[in-house]
């Protein structure tokens, strides 16, 4: 046990899960890492909002603002009556130094093509997409729908959104042209901006043609921009469909960014949760621009020289945060990829990293375990020499996968930052400051400095150590401003616990002597079992714990007796075959992590979970499935057939 920290106690998940490793922030490491101390997080406590306005001062301001804060309670207002662009902070302060000449996007397509775009190549790109924009009758204020593979024309596009002030809302160019239809129509989007199709596995997604298909019944849309990706063939309806190539070689060379108020729109994203209907999440301008350029630079300590490499897909807001915004804003190179890990094989990534050099990678506990599953042969194939810092997001990172992270990605050597964070939070608020955090693996340690979170009953009384709820409990400068359209679904989801005083996540956390935040998953996951409140993801780890495991899904089902009890779908790991001696050993191992009252009543193994295209477990349809429910939404599945196939598994079986 390394001095300063505690051991873990009975109350944590740590402890539950035997899981006490500490991992301390290497010499070699520390030297160089920005923050090097904790005093900046005194800093913040004692004056937050001064705290943030010295963020705000990294950026470039038109004219800056005469009010930091205006909290009218849940509505929040930062930097008032300060003008700001959010291109030019990412693009045009960049192209009067050397930074000109660096690249900004390396981006690498699926099947192998290359394309490496300066500073100064996004700036003459991004101004003529700008104009192009204009042309096709788009103002201030009109919504752009962005559906596009991951290739440099995305990120452009956002940029010349931001650049005349349109807002822009990008769908993952993974969803269905209905869930694109839907998106475009609640944005009343006037302009979309697609391709002939992207790459994935090999194959073309045909995304013109979902595109096609959605357009239909969306009537606020009037043109439709075509980027040529596939040279696949596609239909182009005259006086609508424009290619991109072609209005860029007219668009002029330069287009004056607009002066946007600090509280202009930025973008609006939409965000499923894992239930119920869309949620167009709206994020402004000044406050959403200082804090993910704020935690670019602090939480992955982003050099100029780095390599920075975040695998989320634009469409996410990982991608806007942290492809687009945060890491152009700090002047970085990041690298962009278009396809698959496992194409043409399982060491894509690992590839990317040898041959790019890349020096922070970026990117989500189910991609880890996915690796796990493939096994080490294919990160050892590879020279991952380059890597200094790993980081984590989207769902908690269970203690094996993250000790497996650090073991065989960053080969010992390289801290993870565990960022917790939300659509709604617009950046990074729970997470390690590198330089200066003691790591517990599958915790995402504490706030940032100017962040402040509380774990808190139902009845909103602060837990000190122990479970409850993660709220929220001072506004902060990316912090979502509403729902497009719908200021009360806002309050209701977001501000009607505890007397409408703090900002509820809807994620479950236990705080632990140190102070350490362990993130449980979506409240709504939770169990109750015999009484007990059991976390899906206590479980799920100890059954991934177990070495034949790569991967499970845990779910509450009812029992006459105990109120719920434990069902476990398991993935096994290749070379493991299911089976009545290995469901024992599983239920043995849990009932040993943790104790008998997690002990599952039913393993369920499966080859596939159903999960969000985001790579979320869907727990919900899960809970359907152990209970013989008819399936409920299905929309945001990335597959729908793995959770119809485990359905008729599920009831064969039982
Ligand atoms: C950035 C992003 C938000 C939900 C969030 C939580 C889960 C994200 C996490 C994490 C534990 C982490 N989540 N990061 N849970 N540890 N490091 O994923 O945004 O798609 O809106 O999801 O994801 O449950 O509430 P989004």
């Amino acid at each position: 046990m390394r001095k300063g920290v505690k051991k873990a106690t009975s109350t944590t998940l740590a402890a539950l899960l035997k899981e006490n490793r500490v991992f301390k922030p290497s010499k070699e490491f520390k030297s160089q890492a920005y923050i090097k101390d904790k005093s900046i997080y005194r800093k913040a406590v004692k004056n937050p909002q001064a705290f943030w306005e010295h963020q705000a001062e990294s950026l470039t301001w038109f004219k800056k603002w005469n009010k930091i804060l205006d909290w009218k309670l849940p509505f929040a207002q930062w930097f008032v009556g300060g003008k700001i662009n959010a291109c030019y902070n990412c693009v045009d302060r960049h192209i009067n130094s050397v930074i000109r000449n660096k690249a900004a996007i390396m981006w690498e397509g699926e099947p192998g093509d290359n394309r490496v775009l300066t500073y100064w190549d996004l700036y003459r790109e991004v101004n003529k997409l700008a104009n192009a924009i204009q042309s096709l009758g788009i103002k201030k204020g009109d919504r752009v729908a962005i559906y596009l593979p991951m290739i440099p024309e995305a990120v452009m596009s956002m940029l010349a959104c931001a650049r005349i002030g349109a807002v822009h809302t990008v769908v993952f160019g993974g969803f269905s042209a209905e869930a694109l239809k839907d998106r475009i129509n609640d944005a009343q989007a006037k302009l979309l901006i697609t391709a002939d199709g992207g790459y994935r596995r090999g194959t073309i997604v045909q995304l013109k043609q979902a595109a096609d298909a959605a357009v239909q019944n969306c009537p606020s849309i009037k043109n439709v921009l075509v980027v040529q990706r596939c040279k696949n063939e596609i239909k182009m309806q005259q006086g609508r469909d424009h290619w991109y190539h072609d209005v860029m070689k007219n668009a002029q060379s330069y287009c004056e960014p607009e002066k946007m108020d600090s509280e202009d729109l930025l973008f609006i994203l939409y965000t499923s949760g894992t239930t119920g209907k869309p949620k167009g999440i709206i994020h402004t301008t000044g406050g959403y621009m200082t804090g993910v350029t704020f935690t670019s630079k602090y939480v992955f300590d982003l050099k100029p020289e780095d390599v920075f490499w975040c695998t989320a897909d634009v469409g996410w807001v990982t991608g806007h945060s942290y492809i687009t915004y945060g890491p152009l804003a700090n002047a970085a190179t990041v690298v962009m990829y278009e396809g698959s890990p496992d194409w043409p094989e399982r060491n894509r990534f690992w590839k990317i990293i040898e041959k790019h050099g890349v020096t922070i990678f970026y990117t989500a506990p189910t991609a880890i375990r996915a690796f796990m599953k493939w096994g080490t042969q294919w990160p050892e194939g590879c020279d991952l020499s380059s890597l200094r810092l790993l980081g984590s997001v989207g769902e908690p990172i269970n203690p094996e996968a993250w000790v497996w992270y650090y073991e065989y990605i960053g080969r010992e050597r390289c801290p993870i930052v565990d960022t917790w964070w939300q659509t709604e939070t617009g950046c990074i608020l729970i997470s390690p400051l590198p330089g200066v955090t003691i790591l517990k693996p599958g915790s995402a340690t504490k706030p940032l400095p100017g962040i402040e979170a509380k774990v808190l009953t139902e009845e909103g009384k602060e837990v000190k150590v122990g479970g409850g709820y993660l709220a929220l409990t001072k506004p902060w400068p990316a912090m979502l401003r509403g729902i497009f359209g719908d200021p009360e679904r806002y309050r209701q989801t977001y501000w009607s616990r505890w007397g409408g005083k703090y900002y509820f996540t809807g994620d479950g956390a236990k705080i632990d002597e140190d102070g350490y935040y362990w993130l449980l998953g979506r409240v709504d996951d939770i169990m109750l079992v015999a009484g007990h409140n059991i976390s899906t993801m206590e479980v799920e780890s100890a059954l991934v714990d177990h070495s034949s495991v790569a991967e499970s899904a845990v779910v509450g089902i009812k029992d006459e007796i105990k109120g719920q009890a434990i069902a476990a779908f398991v993935i096994l790991k290749d070379g493991n075959t299911p089976g009545q001696e290995v469901a024992e050993a599983l239920k043995q191992h849990v009932v040993n992590k943790i104790g008998a009252i997690a002990r599952p009543s039913k393993i369920i193994f499966t080859s596939d979970l159903p999960k969000t295209r985001s790579g979320k477990i869907m727990r919900r349809l899960l809970r359907d499935v152990a209970e013989g429910r008819a399936l409920g939404d299905v929309t945001t599945l990335a597959d729908t057939t793995v959770v119809e196939n485990l359905k008729r598994k599920y009831e064969e079986e039982t």
